[in-house]
């Protein structure tokens, strides 16, 4: 198959392609009309500070002749936003000197192949001085930010180009990007790849300030930067699937998902009527329809904390669960109880038994003595029943940044450090036998509806709505890079070995 594409990669942004007529003597903002077409250029762009002596190494090394990735290692850099906030690395905050930004782009054929349209590439605002090539030519120097700056590239991006196959002329392409790997389940594991693996992470939510729901490129990143600073290697798309952008990053992260339909709340007996089942099939066809090619994916959730020990509950969950394995055989499903394992319905049905359990926290107030014996006894319970992993799905507690209380008293920051090291001491107990993972409730503080057990919203998060580090933050942080080390290096434990890299085995 001869192939070609019209690709071009520049540096700098954020950018913006038209094709528009020459604008003499002003610079309109890039409207769309019947005459002109725009491309946003916002999103991911691979990025490099240059931390020589001298700031010049890329100049001297011509970065800008090769794609970034080829003269070194490369951050994704959300376009628009400050390189400086949204790193976990203590040098990109105060940096001053040259940083290389860098994007592939393909344009439409008719954009390249038609030499009456003219391609203009512009840039809404960069700081404080820009030079931008393309496809390795400098074709622009701008001073000052704030300012949008424009230049017209149709010379360099037109090229008569064709695309051919053996059965003949292309008119449609399509890329996307792969990943092979095997999931499997045994009575006491969880094997990615044939070999036994530990979820240890995150619930989250896609909840920020002010934007609430919304998908954010910048807060996107950051929430990753902040994964990779815990050591986290999954997380449960708690209660609803996420963007599509956000999986998109665990296959190019290594990050593994719980995958979960948005089957939160089914409490009521008429929540498992046969309009309700059906329903439910419905909704995990459109998840797996949509989710089945990303390797990120190790599971689906079916549901969060149903009402599973009802009798009607039993059929409800066989029925689900079956379509889910039969619409994807590749993965393992489970649905997320908060039930006695004695009284669970839909138990019999998963693969993974994944557990909620909130000791010390929704009873005995305080009494975090009794959490190891309280842990050990669900999991040996489950497990005697069951013989099947289990991952313990939430644990958590309440806490109000800048709290503080010695004894630990509830919604104090000692409080949450100690629930979570009893837990710890509960986990570790059963790790390797046949708890399989850990998920804490939750990655970060978010909005829910008022009642009195919230105070502004469910404050479980480890990192405040803001994505700050609550005191716990640090303790789970030393905790998750021990687990990773343990996974990767064997025979050490050493922090240092994993820090620059990546905890995701
Ligand atoms: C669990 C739920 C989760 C809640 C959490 C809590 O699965 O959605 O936010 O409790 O109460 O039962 O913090």
């Amino acid at each position: 198959m001869a192939r070609r594409r019209a690709a071009a990669w520049a540096a700098l942004g954020p950018l913006l392609w038209g094709c528009a007529l020459a604008l003499q003597g002003g610079m309109l903002y890039p409207r769309e009309s019947p005459s002109r077409e725009r491309k946003s250029l916002d999103g991911l762009w691979s990025f490099r500070a240059d931390f020589s002596d001298t700031r010049r190494r890329g100049f001297e090394e011509q970065w800008y002749r090769r794609p970034l990735r080829e003269s070194g290692p490369t951050l994704d850099m959300p376009v628009p936003s400050s390189f400086n906030d949204i790193s976990q690395d203590w040098r990109l905050r105060h940096f001053v000197g040259w940083v290389w930004y860098e994007r592939e782009v393909t344009l439409p054929e008719r954009w390249t192949q038609d030499l009456r349209t003219r391609v203009v590439l512009r840039i809404g605002s960069a700081h404080s001085y820009a030079i931008v090539w393309v496809n390795g030519v400098n074709t622009l120097e701008h001073e000052g930010g704030y300012l949008p700056f424009e230049v017209d590239i149709s010379s360099l991006v037109q090229v008569r180009l064709t695309a051919q196959t053996s059965v003949g002329p292309v008119s449609d392409f399509y890329t996307l990007p792969v990943g092979i790997r095997t999931v499997a389940v045994t009575e006491s594991q969880f094997l990615i790849n044939g070999k036994p693996f530990y979820f240890h992470g995150v619930n989250k939510h896609e909840d920020s300030d002010i934007r609430g729901k919304g998908f954010d490129w910048p807060l996107l990143v950051k929430d990753f930067n902040l994964l990779l600073w815990l050591g986290a290697n999954a997380f449960r798309t708690s209660h609803y699937p996420y963007a599509e952008e956000v999986l998109q990053m665990c296959d190019r992260y290594g990050i593994v998902v719980i995958d979960e339909c948005p089957a939160v709340g089914l409490v009521l007996p008429q929540h498992f009527s046969n309009t309700s089942m059906n329903h439910h099939m419905r909704v995990m066809e459109e998840l797996v329809r949509r989710d089945k090619n990303h390797p990120a994916v190790v599971m689906w959730s079916v549901a969060n904390e149903p009402a599973s020990s009802l009798e009607s509950a039993g059929y409800y969950f066989k029925m689900v669960i079956t379509h889910t394995k039969a619409l994807d055989p590749s993965r393992p499903v489970t649905f997320v109880t908060n039930s006695n394992y004695a009284a669970d319905k839909g138990a019999p049905y998963v693969d993974v038994i994944c557990v909620n359990s909130y000791y010390s926290w929704y009873h005995d107030y305080g009494h975090l003595e009794l959490i190891q014996l309280q842990l050990g006894t669900q999991f040996e319970n489950w497990y005697k029943t069951y013989h099947k992993p289990i991952i313990q799905s939430e644990y958590g507690a309440e806490t109000i940044v800048g709290f503080h209380q010695d004894p630990p008293l509830m919604f104090s920051e000692e409080y949450q450090k100690a629930l979570l090291e009893q837990y710890h001491l509960g986990l570790d107990e059963k790790r390797g036998k046949y708890v399989v993972g850990e998920l804490i409730w939750n990655f970060a503080d978010f909005m829910t509806n008022q009642t009195p057990q919230r105070v502004l919203g469910n404050k479980k998060g480890i990192f405040t709505r803001q994505r700050q580090p609550k005191a716990a933050a640090f303790l789970l942080r030393e905790r998750y890079w021990k687990i990773a080390n343990e996974t990767r290096y064997p025979h050490s434990a050493a922090k240092s070995q994993c820090l620059e890299n990546s905890p995701f085995t």
